[in-house]
């Protein structure tokens, strides 16, 4: 016996099939058939309070699972306001899939309601961007959008979904559900992994730098193994500060020694600087893996003859090959100690005097003093989540928190995910602690997310720095314009504490030291998702070179 199946039951028994299961939704005329059908398909909605917030989320349960996180909003406006986030995503390259209403397709180009050309609008900051076109083809679209949002070089996909579509009934014979099996990454030939693992062991001060998808526990530990077999050591650059990133120590003082840099997974952008230039050894030659074959070709647009190999291979997987390669040539120890040393000490550096450092100024802290208080409290579970978000105070974090499951804002450098990243990591992981460190000005962008937060019961810890200011772009006065030009970035010291407990949460004003670990405690203790705002001394972000 066959029944019909409207087009919104479609789209949710697909998901379901797929396993999704959550979607980050913010509800409107276009899509409620798919509120509707959530019910049947027993599709748990987070609703939340802006559409860029429910792209963050997705994209932050995209970084912290692995599988597609699945964003829903309505058309027009609901659209344009999820789109800006992509771009966080895209930079992240984090696999997620946005689902958007869409005018119906008999309303196209007479003026519809809320009509817009929202693939074209997505498709700069997405892998790809369609809009669907039969109900017949919707699961499969979904499935289609999922396949290429994993696939590869992961990141967002959008598909807009016309409201005609979605109410349409169809006979079940007529549907083409998703036939999704992950495409396998292309293999790294083992040919071309003892290359790069000869260059590695010929070159005298190798580099091997992986790009934001492996910034996972996953992806560290890979890169940890890696490092033990090739003597290389082995960074992710995930941030827009680039060779500057606080995380990574006095990198720059390492790469200027570099003569090899295995790129793994790593575009050669802005924040590599192109590998040219006066940073780096005017000989120095370049590795090129992956997934991305314009990637590759990039490379060797840029660094032409210096361009050793450029191989088109999944990260993972050609990660995974390099080491099976390695096994193979028997080796007691690390190669290279002597640079291996000299790389960690590089990495590993932090100036002596943030040990001790405190602010000059009554009822403000110093960044280096959260941070020591805060660091045993994400030591404490090895579970435990930390995001960073923001401009020059997050900075201080990057490079005095420990980094194993970190979400930062991509080298978009787009501040403002921090409570929707809080959110989603908490529902991606019940139990260990989630961490968010963010500025002042940051958290206006999203603080309506707390609200969802509390109403869904899913408890996190921001820590907030409030220097009543958008410092990071008060320092770019400084610097380029001079201290005598710095102005229209300041912002009131106001008690964000305060407004997250209006809205249900827990809050905690701090603005002595000594208080902070209590501070802590008890917003941990109270279960509920809470900000503990720290008042705090503009300090620019940390600078860290070695000493020679
Ligand atoms: C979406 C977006 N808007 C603007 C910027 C530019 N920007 C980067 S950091 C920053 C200031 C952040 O201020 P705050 O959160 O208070 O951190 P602080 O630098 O004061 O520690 C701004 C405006 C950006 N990176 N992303
Ligand atoms: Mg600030």
């Amino acid at each position: 016996m066959t029944g019909t199946l409207r087009g919104a039951d479609i789209v949710a028994r697909s998901l379901k099939r797929l396993g999704c299961h959550r979607l980050f939704a913010l509800s409107g005329n276009h899509i409620m058939s798919i509120f509707d059908a959530a019910l049947d398909a027993d599709l748990d909605l987070v609703h939340v309070r802006h559409e860029a917030a429910a792209v963050h989320m997705a994209d932050a349960h995209g970084r912290l699972t692995g599988e597609a996180g699945i964003a829903l909003v309505t058309g027009g406006p609901g659209h344009a306001n999820a789109v800006g986030a992509l771009f966080t995503a895209l930079g992240a390259e984090s696999p997620m899939v946005l689902l958007s209403g869409h005018a119906a397709t008999w309303e196209l180009g007479r003026g519809g309601f809320q009509e817009l050309r929202q693939a074209d609008m997505a498709a700069p900051v997405t892998k790809a961007s369609w809009t669907s076109t039969a109900t017949e083809t919707l699961g499969r679209d979904i499935g289609e959008a999922i396949r290429i949002a994993t696939s590869a070089r992961p990141g967002p996909v959008h598909v807009s979904l016309p409201s005609d579509l979605l109410d349409a009934r169809i006979e079940d014979s007529a549907v083409v559900w998703p036939n999704w099996q992950g495409l396998r990454p292309a293999a790294l030939p083992d040919a071309t992994a003892d290359r790069v693992l000869a260059a590695i062991a010929e070159a005298a001060h190798p580099v091997i730098i992986a790009g934001p998808q492996m910034s996972t526990v996953n992806g560290r530990n890979l890169l940890g193994r890696l490092e033990a077999a090739t003597g290389a050591p082995a960074v992710i650059m995930e941030s827009p500060r680039g060779l500057a990133d606080a995380t990574l120590g006095a990198f720059p003082d390492l790469i200027k020694r570099a003569d090899l840099i295995v790129l793994l997974g790593k575009a050669l952008d802005f924040t590599t600087k192109w590998a040219t230039g006066p940073t780096f050894d005017p000989d120095l030659r370049i590795i090129a893996i992956d997934p991305d074959g314009a990637m590759v070709e990039r490379a060797k647009k840029e660094k032409g003859e210096h361009l050793l190999i450029g191989c088109v291979a999944g990260t993972t997987s050609a990660g995974e090959t390099l080491l099976a390669r390695a096994a193979k040539t028997s080796k007691t120890s690390t190669p290279k100690p002597d640079w291996y040393k000299e790389a960690r000490a590089a990495l590993d550096n932090r100036p002596p005097e943030w040990r001790s450092i405190v602010s000059q100024t009554a009822g403000r802290l110093h960044p280096a003093e959260v941070f020591r208080a805060l660091r045993p409290f994400v030591e404490r579970h090895p579970d435990a989540v930390l995001i960073c978000d923001g401009g020059e105070f997050s900075q201080w974090g990057q490079s005095m928190l420990p980094v194993r499951r970190r979400l930062v804002n991509s080298v978009t450098g787009s501040i403002g995910s921090a409570p929707s990243f809080a959110l989603a990591a908490r529902l991606a992981e019940p139990k260990a602690p989630v961490f968010a460190v963010l500025g002042d000005g940051t958290i206006g962008f999203h603080i309506a997310e707390f609200e969802t937060a509390v109403r869904r019961g899913l408890p996190f810890v921001a820590v907030l720095g409030n220097d009543a200011r958008w410092n990071a772009e008060s320092e770019i006065q400084r610097r380029d314009y001079g201290a005598n030009r710095m102005h229209g970035c300041e912002l009131l010291p106001a008690r964000y504490d305060l407004v997250i407990a209006a809205l249900g949460g827990h809050g905690e004003h701090v603005e002595r030291a000594v208080d902070l670990p209590g501070a802590i405690e008890r917003a941990l203790a109270s279960g509920k998702p809470s900000c503990i705002n720290v008042m705090i001394e503009s300090t620019a972000a940390p600078t860290i070179r070695l000493s020679r």
